[in-house]
């Protein structure tokens, strides 16, 4: 059997379980920490982990949560019922990632180990809807932060999410956790960055989202810019001078804990 065949019949197999425990359980399904560390990438070796588990433990008579990852007790505690919401409703399995390829000798992971078609096909950014993994995205973290790929995205499968889950400190605001990736442009060309951002509340003390182009910072979205708890528009004009030119998010968080997330990043000529 095949890797993908394998991976298939666990999910397969895992569907086949919840789909007939729901009957009696009819769990409820929250998009909580509890789901986002349980599937927190589309990483085909931890979906398939967590999968077969759910499968064992909504089989069973589930009142112990047992099995899971270190990662998924520190988000879901011991109540059973966060387990239950958790597995009944975990992300889809995207055909992508069963069909990655593997490497006859280990290498250092580099940015270009992932093709994802461009969406639009002139689009400039490469995996800006995160659909393909983080690659060739790179993404640094700061104390009491993480990110991860949380589903569902903005009208799609995926979106990149930063997370304060400590208490804030002066990195915060002095080297905040981001995002980032080179473009090639054409210099003199008049560009247009288009994209999307969640903020899972508006308070005073949330933060905001920047763009910085090419290490300077030109763009600010506050979480109560647009409003909070869906996706909102960002558009940004900007005439590049050199190539490669940086695109780079900031997730400048003041709050803990609090989500925000990006999708759909676009950057066409003008
Ligand atoms: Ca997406």
């Amino acid at each position: 059997m095949g890797k993908s065949n394998l991976l298939s019949s666990l999910v397969l197999g895992a569907c086949f379980f919840l789909g007939s425990s729901s009957l009696v359980n009819a769990a409820r399904c929250n998009a909580d920490n509890c789901l986002r560390a349980l599937f927190p990438t589309p990483s085909p070796s931890i979906y398939s982990f967590d999968a077969s588990v759910c499968a064992t433990y909504i089989a069973t008579v589930n009142t112990v949560a047992t099995g899971f990852a270190s990662r998924a007790s520190a988000a879901c505690g011991t109540a059973p019922a966060r387990y239950s919401s958790a597995c009944s409703c975990r992300p889809p399995i995207l055909s992508t990632m069963t069909t990655k390829t593997t490497t006859t000798t280990p290498t250092t992971p580099t940015a270009t180990t992932v093709t994802c078609p461009p969406t639009p096909t002139n689009n400039i950014v490469r995996n800006g809807g995160f659909e393909c993994g983080l690659a060739p995205w790179i993404a640094a973290d700061i104390p009491f932060s993480q990110h991860s790929l949380v589903s569902p995205g903005d009208a799609s499968n995926f979106a990149y999410e930063y997370a304060q889950v400590g208490p804030v400190t002066d990195d915060n605001y002095q080297r905040p956790g981001s995002v980032n990736q080179d473009l090639t442009v054409t210099v003199g060309q008049a560009y247009v960055l288009r994209f999307r951002t969640y903020f899972d509340k508006c308070t005073q003390s949330e933060g905001f989202v920047g763009v910085m182009l090419n290490h300077q910072p030109v763009y600010t979205v506050d979480a109560c810019d647009f409003g909070a708890g869906a996706f909102k528009d960002n558009t940004v004009y900007f005439t590049p001078t050199v190539s490669p030119f940086n695109l780079r998010f900031e997730f400048i968080i003041a709050e803990n804990p609090a989500q925000a997330r990006i999708d759909n990043v676009v950057v066409v000529p003008a």
